[in-house]
Parts: C-alpha cells; structure tokens; sequence
C-alpha cells in the first residue's frame, strides 16, 4: 500500500470517529437531557404558595419539572379555599388535569390562619375573578392517601415539596409508617432559626400551626431540606418585578393576576411590618424550587433540628445546636444564606416565560 493511500485511509477513518462522537455526545445524557425532576407539591394558597405553584409551572413548561399531583392543607386559610385556590392557579396557568388532593382533616384547630395576610380568599380577596375551580372538593382524594399512593408507585423518584403545615405528611407517615423515606427528597418551607418568628416571637406559621406533624417528618428521614424565615425574608417580590411581568404580556389574566395579588400582599406586609418598611412582599414558599432547579443560589447547615412541641411561650420553635462541639443525629439540610438579588431575577424571567404561554382568558370588561 503507498503511503499515500495509507495517508487517505487513515484521514477517513479520524472523519468517521469524530463524526460517531459528536453523535455519542449529542444522545448522551448531558444536563439538559435529563428527565423533568417530578414534583408532588403540599401546600396551602396562600398568597406565596401562589408563586410557588406558578413558578412551579413555569419550570413543568420549560420540561425541567413534572407535577405529580397538588395536595393541599389548612393551613393560611380552611382547606375548601387551600383546595379551590390551588385549582383555580392550576387552571389559571393550564395545568387543570393534575390531580388535587384535599386536606386531612385536623383533630383540632391549633391555628387560625392567615386570613389578615393574605385575604380572606387566601389570594387577596381575588379568587372571585378566577375560573370556577374544575376540581370538586367533596368528591377529591384525601392528601394522605394520593401521598402514599404516589410515593409506594415510585419509590425513589418524587420529591415531596411541602409549603404549608406539615399535617398532610405527618398523616401519610402515621398510615404507613416509612413512607416518608421513599420519596426521592423531602423539601419544606419552614423554622426560623437565627431570626424571630412570624407567629409568634420564636414560630414560624407552617410549623407553629401543627409542631406535632412537623416533628413527626423531621423523625422520618435524616436529610429534610429546610427553607426557614432566616432566608426567606430576604427573598422580596416588588414592583419592579411586577411590572417586568406584566409588561411581557399586558393582556394576560395571569399577569394582571400576579400584579393585583403582589399589590394585595404588598399592603398587608406593610400592615404587619414584615418587610422593614420595604413595599414588596416576601415570597417564602418559592425558595424551595429554588433549592431544586436553581441551588447555587442557596447555602446551608448540616444541623440535627427539633421542634418545639411543649412550649409554654415558644410552641412551634425550631431549634439546632450551634455550639462548636460534636453532633450526632444531624436530621436535615438548613439553608443559611440566599442569593437574593440572582433568586429574584430568574423567578421574575420564570414568570414572563409562563405568562407568555399561559392560556388568555382576559376579558376587559369583567375584570376592571
Ligand atoms: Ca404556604
């Protein structure tokens, strides 16, 4: 064979190599390929809860997430409104074929909600102007059981993302006892650790309202992921936000919709001085889907958290040691730190993109 053959040949084989590993790399499981991370959300609409679920499915459009099912809990508000808010936001951004599950019942009221917050509703005194809720609360599964339904079916695959009082979980893990282990991560809202409480000085709502359960899901597995006070009231939706989003698709329900709540929310936090005199609103429930798409935004504590559930002033209180010596028993992740300014900003960018697809139900004349 003459050298230059030799020299053709081996140029045509380096041709084919190359052109197999761009291909290899192509249908290789890059970042981008991976399946949507599938989500069963407890919560309880709720003024955050509502950026939660519309965050949520801005990123199930953009195929990064999945919504398994929406259980939802009394919690800010009774469970008929948690249940018909969560409907309504559902149908609101097209997502009205998922599942919503509705509230264990409570043994006894340990809370009153959050009414004063955010509206009688639970959404600014706004729902009126939503779509009727397409799901029926009388003839809706309880939370528990589509929580261990979902959980059994897929064992290792669900994250559970809880956004209100912890009773739905707790109630799932009471009927059968391990399942709380079996979801792929379990995701909460709630604490408060190095900063006072929001309902009372030393509670956070979501714990506060059913320490009992909250105490229960920190027993079930040793890697809770925690979204206390510490770094949410450092996550502050304002107008500018706002009007990012309406200015993208001024006609939207949606975006009118996130505009009018934001204006509601922006007034009870002044009312109740939550936001050091800053005219935003503190959207709590979000940073967990923060924790799961966006986590370089966040920073956390390995700690061994404890509820408070015998206080005779401070009921409801989480607790860690923070002292410099040797800790067994660590039971979760506690976030610490937040990027706010980077949190805020692909929040605000997640919302245009949903309210650009979100179905246009707007009607001028009914809604102003
Ligand atoms: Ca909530």
């Amino acid at each position: 064979m003459s050298h230059e053959l030799m020299r053709s040949i081996l140029f045509i084989l380096t041709g084919i190599m190359l052109s197999l590993t761009a291909l290899a790399t192509q249908a290789g499981d890059t970042p981008d390929k991976r399946p949507p991370i599938k989500i069963l959300l407890d919560t309880d609409p709720g003024g955050d809860d509502v950026f939660a679920l519309l965050w949520l499915q801005s990123l199930a459009k953009q195929r990064v997430a999945e919504i398994v099912a929406v259980t939802t809990v009394e919690g800010n508000v009774q469970s008929k409104y948690t249940f018909a808010n969560a409907s309504k936001i559902l149908t609101l951004g097209g997502f009205d074929a998922v599942e919503v599950g509705r509230s264990v019942p409570l043994k006894e009221r340990k809370c009153k909600g959050a009414p004063h917050i955010h509206g009688a509703d639970g959404m600014g005194n706004l729902s009126q102007t939503l779509p009727k809720p397409p799901h029926n609360f009388d003839e809706a599964r309880r939370a528990d059981d589509i929580i261990i339904e979902k959980l059994k079916t897929a064992p290792g695959e669900i994250t559970l993302v809880a956004i209100g009082p912890l009773t739905n979980l707790a109630a799932a893990e009471e009927k059968s006892p391990g399942i709380l282990a079996k979801a792929k991560e379990v995701v909460i809202m709630g604490g408060a650790f190095h900063r006072r409480g929001n309902i009372s000085s030393h509670a956070e709502f979501n714990i506060y309202c059913n320490p009992e359960a909250a105490a229960k899901v920190f027993a079930s597995r040793d890697d809770i992921v925690v979204m206390p006070l510490d770094i949410t009231h450092q996550i502050l939706f304002g107008k500018a936000q706002a009007n990012a989003i309406l200015a993208v698709a001024p006609q939207s329900e949606l975006a009118l919709f996130i505009n009018q709540l934001s204006e509601f929310m922006f007034k009870t936090a002044q009312m109740f001085r939550a936001t050091d005199g800053k005219i935003r609103f503190i959207v709590h429930d979000a940073s967990t889907l923060a924790y799961l798409f966006y986590p370089e935004t966040l920073q956390f504590r390995r700690a061994q958290v404890r509820v408070e559930t015998q206080g005779l002033y401070s009921t409801g209180q989480t607790l860690f040691d923070d002292r410099h010596g040797a800790k067994t028993g660590a039971n979760a992740w506690v976030a610490l730190d937040v990027d706010e300014t980077n949190l805020l900003a692909i929040l605000t960018e997640d919302f245009k993109a949903l309210v650009k697809k979100a179905p246009c139900r707007y009607k001028p004349e009914s809604k102003l």
